[in-house]
């Protein structure tokens, strides 16, 4: 067995939108009403995941899901039914999100090390806070099952009851002497009360963690900082991101951030913390940025890297600390900046782009792992298929729903995925 980190990125659906959906996500808000460019989305997206290949980084890839949901539409009473206010407006635009794009909320990982039965273990995110995301992890669920099939290496949970908000991954963190050593999984919840929603409840995290079997001592569960909610930071991954034994945070990201790093070091003593202060990065400049909505990785040759995106590079105060960090030698050596401006405007950076699964690959379903033909493939099914562009009033139009439904069974068959479809 070879335990490797693998990315699993989601490739941006023929129907990405800026429908503005998502309070507290100040991308979102901001961006909502907007035209949208499904082509160059989809496209950008696909460059990143090859831009990690190129690093020698196994990746793999979940295929978007069925848009407009038919399930969703008729459930709510709107099949075949044109909006008849601006309340049922809203309800059509959810039935058209192409939110799953963003895989770091499909699911949380626990890999097999850190589990009492020995296999990895995911647990679909419920996501009940947002009416566009909740509609997800019944597909999700279904395609996790099909990539990972293999029941002696895999377990796949379906969500946790939808009383408490699961928001996946983007609400958890695993540190590790190495990815194959055994794990400190780190649960980072909200608590309501605030302008925004706090979308991870602390029970939705707890029962995560019995679902995979999580010795004590192998689980922290830590509250992020309602300071950072109201601010913008919807999920914990826009204020901090870890990779094996480091863990990069803002000064802000938990409520209580001197005993949350005690208890990091107590529980994994080699843990190295990189610290950004509130004086050289605001938390309205992390947010806006998106600095820790990174993707911290480990290449091949040993070091870490932080894959930013484009607009954290441009940042003057957030390139401020990273030319000094880099200078400074520290755990994190290289910067790899992306551009992946079509997500980021509704909130989703390379992290939120992302499912982190540690596992051997071959124990994975390959066709969702990307190869050079894979990825050459997936570009042209978008290059034919995926709209150009797409104004918000244009939602709920059947030729546009249409021609949706036929960029994705394009693409399903190009990969050999139709019994997704
Ligand atoms: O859930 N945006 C997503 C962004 C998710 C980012 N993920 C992580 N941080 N891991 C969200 O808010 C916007 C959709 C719209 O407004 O049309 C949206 O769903």
């Amino acid at each position: 067995m070879t335990l490797v980190e693998i990315n699993f990125d989601g490739i941006v659906g023929p129907s990405h939108n800026y429908a503005g959906l998502s309070l507290g996500n100040l991308a979102s808000s901001k961006h909502g009403g907007q035209v949208s460019y499904p082509r160059a989305a989809a496209l950008q997206g696909l460059a990143k995941m090859r831009h990690n290949l190129a690093l020698g980084l196994p990746q793999g890839f979940f295929c978007p899901l069925p848009r407009p949901n038919p399930a969703l539409l008729a459930a709510l009473g709107l099949a075949d039914r044109a909006p008849a206010d601006e309340a049922e407006t809203r309800l059509h635009a959810a039935a058209w999100s192409a939110s799953a794009m963003w895989t770091a909320n499909a699911a949380t990982v626990s890999p097999a090390p850190d589990t009492a039965d020995g296999r990895c273990h995911l647990t679909a995110a419920n996501l009940v806070t947002m009416p566009h995301r909740s509609q997800e992890w019944v597909d999700t669920v279904r395609q996790l099952r099909l990539a990972f099939a293999d029941a002696a290496h895999f377990a796949v949970h379906d969500a946790v009851p939808p009383c408490f908000g699961d928001e996946g991954a983007a609400n958890h963190m695993r540190m590790a002497a190495h990815h194959a050593a055994p794990g400190l999984e780190i649960f980072v919840y909200g608590r309501p009360g605030g302008a925004f929603p706090a979308r991870q409840h602390e029970q939705a995290s707890r029962a995560v963690a019995r679902v995979h079997g999580l010795a004590p001592v192998r689980s922290l569960f830590i509250e992020q900082s309602p300071a950072a909610i109201a601010a913008g930071a919807f999920h914990n991954d826009v204020v901090a991101v870890a990779n094996e034994r480091v863990l990069f945070t803002h000064e802000e990201a938990f409520a209580d951030p001197d005993g949350a790093y005690a208890a990091i070091r107590a529980a994994l003593p080699e843990a190295e913390i990189v610290v950004v202060p509130t004086s050289a990065v605001s938390l309205a400049d992390a947010i806006a940025s998106y600095l820790f909505n990174a993707q911290l990785i480990t290449l091949p040759g040993g070091e870490m890297a932080l894959v930013i995106p484009l607009e954290a590079w441009e940042h003057s105060a957030v390139r401020r600390f990273l030319d000094g960090m880099l200078a400074a030698n520290g755990p994190i050596r290289r910067v790899l900046p992306v551009d992946v401006r079509q997500s980021m405007a509704n909130g989703g950076g390379p992290a939120c782009l992302r499912l982190r699964v540690v596992a051997d690959p071959a124990t994975v379903d390959p066709r969702f792992l990307l190869s050079e033909a894979g990825a050459d493939a997936t570009e042209a099914a978008i290059a034919a298929h995926w709209p150009e562009q797409i104004d918000p009033a244009d939602i709920g139009s059947p030729a546009l729903a249409a021609s949706v439904q036929n960029a994705r069974a394009a693409l399903l068959g190009a990969l050999n995925l139709s019994q997704l479809g």
